[in-house]
């Protein structure tokens, strides 16, 4: 695989990038935290889209090295930022971890180990598992974020409401949030039976004590849409797309 080529190239000369997605309080807009999302900065085609690379370096397995390198950055800048603004010190970063690198027996080791080495208290950081992930093999899963809870991090359910999920688990799962698919949020003023969905999903989440985050959010109608329906948190082009550290850290300084 050529790709496969140019990622362990890449992922030598350091050309990964974390971008930083502002997530808000719906109630007041003040900033939450962030979502950790990739980018390949490379050298002939540019900046290179996760939806391109993510799949190739799950299939050779090069996620491992990369998802742990992406985390330790994430991080390393977010208490970097703790330590520079007092107003930081309650923010939270999150990084999402793909079904291979869910799979691996050593993933809390590390996790708790970059905790370690970064200084980052625990309660800071928020590792994303998509719904279909977590479903694939429930029993194993319990397991698995049981032993990634012990490190006393958050856990949430990302792309909720694409896959399927058994009730019985979602109860039995140590998570603290779930993600809204995009896909629902976007839909909700064309297609009204999605307010539904999610008032659903909220409802369900909240008497189970999940925190409920959307995504995708790019409109007011949107915004105020899903603060009716009592979700807790946004995430979205309303507020901000994806931003390079330095400009993410202008966001942080903001908030003060
Ligand atoms: O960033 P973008 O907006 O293009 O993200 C596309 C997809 O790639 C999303 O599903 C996102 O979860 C995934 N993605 C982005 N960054 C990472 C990462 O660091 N690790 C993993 N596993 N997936 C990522
Ligand atoms: O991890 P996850 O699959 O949830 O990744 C979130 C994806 O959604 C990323 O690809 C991110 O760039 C994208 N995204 C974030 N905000 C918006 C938005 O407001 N609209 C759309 N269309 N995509 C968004
Ligand atoms: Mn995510
Ligand atoms: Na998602």
């Amino acid at each position: 695989l050529a790709m496969e080529q140019d990622l362990i190239r890449a992922l030598k000369a350091g050309e990964f990038e974390p971008y930083f997605q502002p997530i808000v309080n719906l109630a007041d807009g003040t900033l939450y935290g962030f979502e950790t999302l990739t980018r390949w900065n490379h050298p002939d085609r540019g900046m290179v889209s996760p939806g391109e690379f993510i799949p190739v370096a799950e299939e050779t397995g090069l996620i491992v090295e990369l998802g742990i390198r992406i985390l330790e950055e994430a991080c390393h800048v977010m208490e970097g930022w703790r330590q520079k603004y007092p107003a930081a010190r309650d923010l939270n970063i999150a990084v999402n971890i793909s079904a291979r690198q869910f799979s691996e027996a050593a993933l809390a080791t590390s996790v708790g180990r970059i905790l370690d080495s970064t200084g980052l208290p625990a309660s800071c950081l928020k590792l994303e598992i998509t719904e279909t992930v977590v479903m694939l093999d429930a029993v194993k899963s319990v397991n698995q974020l049981n032993m990634l809870k012990k490190l006393g991090i958050m856990l949430s359910i990302d792309d909720f409401g694409t896959g399927y999920s058994s009730m019985s688990y979602l109860q039995k799962f140590p998570t603290d949030q779930l993600k809204i698919d995009l896909s629902f949020v976007q839909r909700m003023e064309t297609a009204p039976e999605n307010i539904e969905i999610v008032r659903a999903i909220v409802n369900m989440a909240h008497s189970l004590r999940l925190r409920v985050v959307a995504e995708g959010i790019e409109t007011e109608r949107q915004r105020d849409l899903l603060y009716s329906l009592q979700c807790d948190y946004g995430q979205g082009y309303l507020y901000s797309k994806p931003l390079p550290k330095a400009e993410a850290e202008e966001f942080v300084k903001n908030s003060e």
